[in-house]
C-alpha cells in the first residue's frame, strides 16, 4: 500500500509530513482532513489517532500520529539523504531545533495565527495577537541570530530540522502584520524554500 498522509495542507503540522515525504521523493497519497473537511471524528479517524488531530500517517497496517515523529520515521529509512543523521550528536542537534519548533516557536504563533487568519475582525483579542507577536519577534531573534553562524540550523547540513521550522517560519514571513527584518533568517528561508520538495507548502504565500 501506498503511503496515506492524512490532513489539509492548510495545517503547519501536515506541512512538515508533505515537505518531508515531497524531499526524499517518497510516493503518497494525501487525503484532506481536519479543519473545514472535518473526518477526524469518524470512528474510522479515532481508531487512527485518538486524539482526532491531523497528521496521521498509514502504510501497510502501520499507523502513526505526531507530525515530528512521522517525519523523523521518513527520513531514517532514506539515511543516504541524511536529513535525520545518524551520527548521534548530529541527531540530537537536529533533535533539539525539533523539538524547539513544536515546544517554543509555533505555540508561540498559535495566537496571532488564530485571531489574524482564523478569527473575524470584529471578534479579535488584540492583546493576545500583541503578546504572541511580541513572544515570535524575541524568538525570531534567536533564530535569526543562530543563522548568522550556520547555512542551515544545523552544522552539518540540511535536516528535517529545517524542515520543520521551516514550516513554521514560513507561517511567521506571511502573518499579515509588521516584522522586524531579519536578515539571517529570511536567507536562510529564502534557500530553503528554494527547494523542489518544499514547494507546496512554500507555494502557499497566503495563509488559511
Ligand atoms: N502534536 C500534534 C499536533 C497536531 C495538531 O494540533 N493538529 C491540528 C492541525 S495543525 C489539528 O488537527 N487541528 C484540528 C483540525 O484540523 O481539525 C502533531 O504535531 O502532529
Amino acid at each position: 500500500m501506498t503511503l496515506r498522509i492524512w490532513g489539509r495542507l492548510s495545517s503547519v503540522n501536515v506541512q512538515k509530513v508533505v515537505w518531508c515525504a515531497d524531499e526524499l521523493g517518497i510516493a503518497y497519497e494525501r487525503v484532506d482532513a481536519g479543519g473545514a473537511f472535518g473526518l477526524t471524528k469518524t470512528p474510522q479517524f479515532l481508531a487512527m489517532n485518538p486524539n482526532s488531530l491531523v497528521p496521521v500517517i498509514e502504510e501497510d497496517g502501520f499507523v502513526l500520529y505526531e507530525s515530528n515523529a512521522i517525519v523523523r520515521y521518513l527520513a531514517a529509512r532514506d539515511s543516504a539523504a541524511s536529513l535525520w543523521p545518524a551520527d548521534l550528536r548530529k541527531r540530537a542537534d537536529a533533535d533539539r531545533w525539533m523539538e524547539w519548533q513544536s515546544n517554543t516557536y509555533t505555540p508561540a504563533m498559535r495566537d496571532i495565527f488564530w485571531q489574524l487568519i482564523r478569527t473575524p475582525a470584529e471578534n479579535r483579542n488584540a492583546a493576545a495577537i500583541e503578546a504572541s507577536r511580541r513572544e515570535c519577534e524575541r524568538l525570531s531573534g534567536i533564530l535569526d541570530a543562530h543563522l548568522a553562524q550556520t547555512r542551515y540550523l544545523t552544522a552539518h547540513g540540511f535536516t528535517t530540522a529545517d524542515i520543520v521550522v521551516g514550516c513554521a517560519a514560513h507561517r511567521w514571513l506571511h502573518l499579515p502584520v509588521a516584522r522586524e527584518r531579519r536578515p539571517h533568517l529570511e536567507r536562510w528561508y529564502g534557500e530553503i524554500r528554494s527547494r523542489p520538495g518544499s514547494r507546496q507548502v512554500t507555494s502557499q504565500t497566503t495563509l488559511t
